[in-house]
């Protein structure tokens, strides 16, 4: 399979791709040869973008802690959904997508068939035990047609896979420090969610969860 430049010598590790739908796919365990690499990108993401629990048009609030890196990020307030260039915390342009970052997400956009998968931005989910999130579309991008990667990293959550409605029956995905899931086409619309994740620990991360969500926004 496919080895990054930036890696090269680092196999891609064992665990076959499986097919959730006629065009998504999970690759379990394809970001565990770039997992250390990402922790102090990640941190330095944190420091001039903190975390925060963003409000819902709904009136409600995230259990997840969000922050983005990219040209663009994705936040949430009373008004709606929508993706900025300039964190609206700070004033300033979300941290810029590191270099390692890109490569991951085009690594496994191009393993599950996506050529030219080319980010503007990356969403990171923080979740403690507790936090989770409700069926939903993604559907704030210009171009549907763009794939989405996403890297689960730290303990496990329960990925609920639905259908094209809300009230169609999802099906409960495990997903693993680690696991890459690659969606487009057909499923891009697809209801999802996050089950409220069970108490854990994670050597490397502790009690928490990691999720980068990989898109193309504006392209
Ligand atoms: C959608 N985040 O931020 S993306 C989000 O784990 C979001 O934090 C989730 O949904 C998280 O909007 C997971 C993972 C995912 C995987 C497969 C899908 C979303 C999918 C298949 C179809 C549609
Ligand atoms: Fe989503």
């Amino acid at each position: 399979m496919h080895t990054l430049d930036l890696f090269a010598g680092v196999e891609h590790p064992p665990g076959l791709p499986f097919a959730l739908g006629e065009a998504a796919w999970h690759l379990p365990g394809f970001a565990l040869p770039w997992a250390e690499a990402l922790y102090p990108e990640l941190f330095a993401i944190r420091a001039q973008a903190p975390l925060r629990q963003l409000s819902t048009p709904g009136g409600g609030r995230m259990s997840v802690g969000t922050t983005s890196c990219g040209a663009l990020g994705w936040v949430s307030d009373a008004r709606g959904y929508r993706y900025t260039a300039f964190d609206p915390d700070s004033g300033r342009p979300w941290p810029a997508m590191p270099a390692m970052f890109a490569a991951l997400a085009g690594n496994a956009a191009a393993a599950a068939g996506y050529e030219g998968f080319a980010p503007d931005t990356c969403l990171i989910n923080h979740y403690r035990p507790g936090a989770g999130m409700g069926l939903h579309q993604d559907r704030d991008e210009r171009d549907l047609n763009a794939p989405i990667v996403s890297v689960s990293l730290g303990i496990g959550a329960v990925f609920l896979w639905g259908g094209h409605q809300r009230s169609d029956k999802a099906l409960r995905i495990a997903l693993a420090h680690g696991d890459v899931v690659v969606w487009g086409g057909a499923d891009r619309l697809r209801f999802h969610g996050v089950m409220p994740l069970a108490p854990a620990m994670h050597p490397r991360l502790g009690a928490r969860r990691i999720n980068l969500t990989f898109r193309q926004a504006r392209a």
